[in-house]
C-alpha cells in the first residue's frame, strides 16, 4: 500500500542561558564584602508534544522556526536569573522527529501527551559567589550562559485519509481535490486519468485540516475487478466519510441518480463495511449545469433518501468552501481516537508554540 507522508522541516533553538553576575556585598561599615553574585538562568527549552487534536503537519509549515527565550542573568545579592520559558510544540499523534541529514529517527510521537525535548536551553552561567576560595576572595569573573542548543529537524507524518472521493471516472474528483489542497492530481477529460491514489490535507477553516482522498474513478463491476478503482477501495476503506461526486452537467448522457445507484452499489458489493459508510453526494461541475434538470434530480433523490446533499463547480470554486465547512462539521464529533498515525479527538487547535512553564 503506498504510503503517503507529511513532512515539514523546522529549526528549533533553545534559550540561552543567562550571565552570571559579578558583584561584592555592600554592607554599611563593612568596606569590602564578599561575593555575592548570583547565577543566570538557564535557558527555555523546545519540546514536541503529541496531541491527537491535529492530524497534519500543515500549521508547522507556516510556523518553520522556534526560538525560545533565555534565562536572566544572574543579579547581586545572589540573586539567581529567572530561567526562561519553554515552548511546547503541539504535533498530531504519529509524527516521528528524524534527523534531516541522516535521515536516523529521533523520537516516536505515537500516543497522546508524548513528549520529546528537541533542544535544550543553555545553563545559566555561574556568579561570582561561586568562584571564592580561601587564597582567592575577590574574585572578578563569572561565567556567561551556555547557548541553547539549536538544530533542524525533520517531521515526519504518515497520513491516512478523512475524506474519500469516490465516483464515476470523470466525475471531477481530482479537480476538486486540487482545488481544495496542495495536491496536484492530474486532470483530464476522458475517463481513467488518475491512476494511482492522491492524498491532499485540505484547510478547511482557520483551525482545521484534513486529508481527502482521490482515488481513480469506479465503474461498474469495479467490486469483481474492473477497471482500476477497485485496487484502491481499500484507501478509502478507513477514511470516515465518502463524498461521492456525481458530475450534473449538460450533456452526460446518463441519468445521474443511476449513476450514484452504481456506484454505491459497487462500493458494498466490495465491502459492506464500506456500503454502509457514512456519504454525502456532490453534484459536481454545476457552471455547466444547462437548465439545472440533473441537479434537482439528484437532490430529490438525496432528500428522500435522507442522505446529505451539495451541488459545487471545482472550476468557480462555488459551493466548494459550504461543502469544506460541513464536511470539518461533521468530522469534528464522529473522531475516533486511534493509535497511530490516525487519531482525533475534537476540533483542532492551533498550533504554532504554546507556551508554558
Ligand atoms: N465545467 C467544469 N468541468 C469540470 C469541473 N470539474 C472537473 N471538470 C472537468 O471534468 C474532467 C474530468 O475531471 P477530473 O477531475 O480529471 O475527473 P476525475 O473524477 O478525477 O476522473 P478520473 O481520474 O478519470 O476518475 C476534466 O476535463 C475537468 O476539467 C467543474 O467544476 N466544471
Ligand atoms: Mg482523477
Amino acid at each position: 500500500m503506498t504510503t503517503f507522508i507529511d513532512e515539514v522541516r523546522i529549526f528549533v533553538k533553545g534559550g540561552d542561558g543567562g550571565r552570571g553576575c559579578v558583584s561584592f556585598r555592600r554592607e554599611k561599615y563593612v568596606p569590602r564584602g564578599g561575593p555575592d553574585g548570583g547565577d543566570g538562568g538557564k535557558g527555555g527549552d523546545i519540546l514536541f508534544q503529541a496531541t491527537s487534536q491535529l492530524h497534519t503537519l500543515l500549521d508547522l509549515r507556516y510556523h518553520q522556526e522556534y526560538r525560545a527565550p533565555r534565562g536572566s542573568h544572574g543579579k547581586g545579592k545572589n540573586q539567581h536569573g529567572r530561567d526562561g520559558i519553554s515552548i511546547t510544540i503541539r504535533v498530531p499523534v504519529g509524527t516521528v522527529v528524524k534527523d534531516p541529514e541522516s535521515g536516523a529517527p529521533l523520537a516516536d510521537l505515537d500516543a497522546e501527551g508524548k513528549t520529546y525535548p528537541a533542544a535544550h536551553g543553555g545553563r545559566g552561567g555561574k556568579g561570582n559567589a561561586h568562584f571564592a576560595t580561601a587564597t582567592h576572595r575577590t574574585p572578578r569573573f563569572a561565567q556567561p550562559g551556555e547557548s541553547g542548543e539549536e538544530l533542524w529537524l525533520r517531521l515526519e507524518l504518515k497520513l491516512l485519509a478523512d475524506v474519500g472521493l469516490v465516483g464515476l471516472p470523470n466525475a471531477g474528483k481530482s479537480t476538486l481535490l486540487s482545488r481544495i489542497s496542495a495536491a496536484r492530481p492530474k486532470i483530464a477529460d476522458y475517463p481513467f486519468t488518475t491512476l494511482t491514489p492522491h492524498l491532499g490535507v485540505v484547510r478547511a477553516g482557520e483551525e482545521r485540516s484534513f486529508v481527502a482522498a482521490d482515488i481513480p474513478g469506479l465503474i461498474e463491476g469495479a467490486h469483481a475487478g474492473a477497471g482500476l478503482g477497485h485496487q484502491f477501495l481499500r484507501h478509502v476503506e478507513r477514511t470516515q466519510l465518502l463524498l461521492h461526486l456525481v458530475d450534473v452537467s449538460e450533456g452526460t448522457a446518463e441519468n445521474p441518480v443511476i449513476q450514484f445507484q452504481l456506484i454505491t452499489r459497487e462500493l458494498a458489493l466490495h465491502n459492506p463495511e464500506l456500503g454502509a459508510k457514512p456519504q454525502r453526494v456532490v453534484a459536481t461541475k454545476i457552471d455547466a449545469e444547462g437548465d439545472g434538470r440533473r441537479r434537482k434530480a439528484l437532490a430529490a433523490y438525496c432528500r428522500r433518501k435522507g442522505i446529505p446533499f451539495h451541488a459545487i463547480s471545482a472550476v468557480t470554486g462555488k459551493g466548494v468552501r459550504t461543502l469544506l465547512r460541513a464536511v470539518a462539521a461533521w468530522l469534528a464529533p464522529h473522531e475516533v481516537p486511534q493509535r497511530g498515525a490516525s487519531r482525533r479527538t475534537g476540533p483542532a487547535s492551533s498550533q504554532g508554540g504554546t507556551l508554558d512553564g
